[in-house]
């Protein structure tokens, strides 16, 4: 039963540390961050009881390694996927040659015409592999991956970063750099 109470707190946690810490009373830092007394605090009024052994077990065992503590664990924040505007700290780096955008095939037409758009996140979010991307694209329905041809944005001057828990993030990718993979 813990396995599916974590899975109920951490995506209760990731709404409140990417999208509405409003929702327990809390604002994030600029830099994403909350305490994490007042999360716990936070989540215990909406009817959990959680203590930080739970916080520290649901950090250390998330799939996609979603949060991370500062170096005291007090405080806690998500690695990405943020509609918040948040300092990430992160510092544009080389992408690999080509990355993958999984989503499904309802939005296949819409960003053959406009190119990926972040939409309510701060950063267009991008896999380095297809497995990822397939992932990713499921979650909304029949699955599309598109390819990009990240070198070339690159060279164009385009910026990438690399969250803490590795995934590719960027601001927008334009048409011309777009392939249907599957
Ligand atoms: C689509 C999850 C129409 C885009 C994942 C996507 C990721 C367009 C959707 C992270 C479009 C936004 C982010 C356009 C983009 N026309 N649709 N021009 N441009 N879209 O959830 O990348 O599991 O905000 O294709 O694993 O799916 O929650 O982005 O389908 O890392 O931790 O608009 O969230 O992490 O959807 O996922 P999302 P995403 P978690």
């Amino acid at each position: 039963m813990r396995i599916k109470e974590d899975m109920r707190v951490s995506k209760f946690i990731s709404l409140v540390l990417r999208h509405k810490p409003e929702e327990i009373g809390l604002t994030l830092d600029e830099y994403g961050c909350v305490n994490v007394s007042d999360l716990i605090k936070g989540i215990n009024k909406r009817g959990y009881k959680v203590t930080i052994e739970d916080i520290e077990r649901i950090v250390m065992e998330d799939d996609k390694q979603r949060y991370s503590f500062n170096e005291d664990k007090t405080k806690i924040k998500a690695n990405q996927g943020h509609s918040i505007k948040v300092n990430l700290e992160l510092k544009p780096i080389e992408p690999p040659r080509v990355l993958y955008h999984g989503t499904a095939t309802r939005f296949r037409d819409s960003i053959c015409k406009e190119g990926i758009r972040k939409q309510n996140r701060q950063y267009v979010h991008l896999s380095k592999d297809i497995e990822t991307a397939t992932k990713v694209g499921k979650r909304h329905g029949e699955l599309v991956i598109f390819k990009i041809n990240s070198h070339q944005m690159y060279q164009d001057g385009f910026k990438f970063y690399l969250s803490e828990n590795k995934v590719w993030l960027t601001d927008y990718v334009p048409i011309k750099y777009l392939n249907i993979e599957i």
